[in-house]
């Protein structure tokens, strides 16, 4: 194969992204130092149909690779029903969350699609790209005749250090949300929680990059006047020695007025008030903890590995040091009764923070999946809660012994507005009340309803986003409240 066209799908209700995909920028970077032609488009960005079409007429690629997640998995396979009708000879490859979750599934499902990728992607795609026999690539699935065949698993990556950091050549960096650079800087995650799908696609070895490429990492976009960065790993601090590291490597590079955030979750446990203090020191102001739930019991259900007197001592840790934080939590973990639904509202009452609820979904090849399929549990049948918005829509997919359909629908009611209260309070305690509670209609708002109910398109879209932002800003005096926030401390 000569030429790839790396494409993120735009999954439904989504808004623009504020990054691009870490995943696709690595994978183009690989490309790039292997010497193989590729080009990158993120329909993300409010490119439809058309614009694809546009994007290949004028690349002319032999392959083009989609980055699947699991949810709005029909959109993608009607997608590529489009595709193919129009260009028989361009081979379809996915890879991403959904094929390294249901394998074979998406062939069998789907036979537009031409060649699957398993778990990570940066050596099978270079072996594929470089034209090894299709038999002899680990972690590729492919049609031969009638047939599909799945080869053997690809080992993970075992040196993350020996991968070339995302440098985003071919994106258009300048058309996203924000100016702020997504960064992995670890692999795989060692506990089981029953609902998780990452042992699918990273393992559950726990692998590291080291301190010093993550830092040139930072610096390379630093010295491009970039200073927000969120680090999106699973489980950024598991091991502690590795953060004091990145701070000290960052401090001593003299690097300064750093935002950088933790934005897809943080384990509690893996966080003491030290570490977090000298997170801080370098520039670390925003965190949001995966609670999960606001019970002993819930949690151990759950396989979280954590207690809720760990997970609230990192949050008054958190707090007392001047960090922003969010915390998620989900509703209908088989086991869960009213009452540890009410501990959960307890715990996201307790803090000034932004909290937020989720149904639970359960992931094909999960713990959770298994239970609630062998118990016949299902209100809405995988291949429809897969392509809904069930994570937040108030339609539970499943019950369970202890909470009937009618009940979960009430809960989940009941925390929505726990939800809102929670960051109105956040707000009136940093603004006061009636400053407080406008910026919290503001920013749901923006949240929630702009995109979906005007239905406006991502450049406008964009265009209101800043001088949204830039009216609070000067409105509520953001800077000048995290500049106080830090003298305090
Ligand atoms: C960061 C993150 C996000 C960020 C992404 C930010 C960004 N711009 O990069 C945001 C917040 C946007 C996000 C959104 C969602 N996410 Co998310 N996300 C993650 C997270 C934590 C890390 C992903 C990541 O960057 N990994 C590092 C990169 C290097 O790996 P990667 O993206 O997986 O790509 C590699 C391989 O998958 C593969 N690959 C991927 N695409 C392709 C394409 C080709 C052609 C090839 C060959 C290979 C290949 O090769 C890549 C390099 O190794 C994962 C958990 C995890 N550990 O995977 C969850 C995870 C993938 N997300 C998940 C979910 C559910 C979602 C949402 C659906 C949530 C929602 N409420 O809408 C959306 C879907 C968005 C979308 N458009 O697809 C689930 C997926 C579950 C499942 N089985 O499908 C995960 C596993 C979290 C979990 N614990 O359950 N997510
Ligand atoms: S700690 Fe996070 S990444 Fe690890 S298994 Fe649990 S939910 Fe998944």
């Amino acid at each position: 194969m000569k030429k790839i066209l790396l494409v993120q799908p735009r999954i439904r209700k989504s808004l623009l992204p504020s990054i691009p995909s870490v995943g696709l920028g690595l994978l183009a970077e690989v490309l790039e130092q292997a010497g193989i032609d590729y080009d990158v488009i993120d329909m993300e960005l409010g490119y439809k149909y058309p614009n694809l079409r546009k994007k290949i007429l004028k690349t002319n690629p032999d392959v083009i690779g989609f980055k699947m997640s699991s949810l709005y998995y029909e959109d993608n396979y009607a997608l590529f029903r489009m595709l193919k009708k129009e260009f028989p000879d361009i081979k379809i490859m996915v890879g991403g969350a959904w094929v390294s979750t249901v394998k074979k599934q998406v062939l069998v499902e789907c036979p537009e699609v031409d060649f699957g990728v398993v778990r990570e992607g940066e050596e099978t795609l270079i072996e594929f790209m470089k034209g090894v026999s299709l038999n002899k690539i680990n972690g590729l699935i492919y049609r031969k005749g009638k047939e599909i065949i799945q080869n053997e698993e690809r080992q993970s990556i075992a040196e993350l250090d020996s991968l070339p950091f995302p440098k985003y050549r071919k994106f258009e960096l300048s058309k996203y949300l924000s100016r702020k650079i997504g960064i992995i800087t670890s692999r795989g995650c060692p506990y089981q929680c029953i609902y998780c799908t990452v042992k699918n696609i990273n393992g559950r070895q726990f692998r590291i990059r080291n301190a010093k490429g993550i830092v040139d990492e930072i610096e390379y976009w630093y010295k491009k006047g970039i200073i927000q960065f969120s680090i999106l790993d699973d489980n950024f601090a598991q091991v502690k020695k590795r953060v004091y590291d990145i701070c000290d490597e960052i401090e001593k590079r003299g690097i300064k007025g750093l935002s950088l955030s933790c934005s897809n979750g943080i384990r509690a446990d893996c966080v003491d008030y030290d570490v977090l203090k000298r997170m801080k020191e370098v520039g670390f102001n925003y965190l949001c903890f995966g609670v999960e739930s606001g019970s002993n019991k819930v949690l151990k259900i759950m396989k979280k590995n954590e207690t809720i007197e760990t997970i609230e001592k990192a949050i008054i840790n958190a707090l007392s040091l001047g960090y922003s934080l969010d915390l998620f939590f989900v509703v209908g973990t088989p086991g869960e009764t009213w009452k540890d639904i009410e501990d959960s509202a307890k715990v996201a009452m307790k803090y000034p923070v932004k909290s937020y609820f989720f149904n639970l979904i359960p992931f094909p090849t999960t713990e959770l999946y298994e239970f609630i399929k062998t118990n016949k549990l299902f209100l809405i049948k995988p291949k429809v809660y897969l392509n809904m918005d069930s994570l937040s829509l108030n339609t539970p997919v499943y019950y369970t012994k202890e909470m009937s359909a009618k009940q979960r629908k009430k809960a989940y009611t009941m925390l929505q507005k726990v939800s809102n209260k929670s960051r109105q309070n956040m707000f009136v305690i940093r603004y006061g009340k009636f400053k407080g509670r406008a910026y919290s209609y503001l920013v749901r708002i923006n949240e929630r309803f702009m995109q979906d109910i005007f239905n406006i398109s991502p450049d406008l879209y964009k265009l209101l986003s800043q001088i949204y932002i830039f009216t609070v800003k000067v409105l509520f005096n953001f800077q000048t409240f995290y500049k106080k926030q830090g003298a305090e401390k």
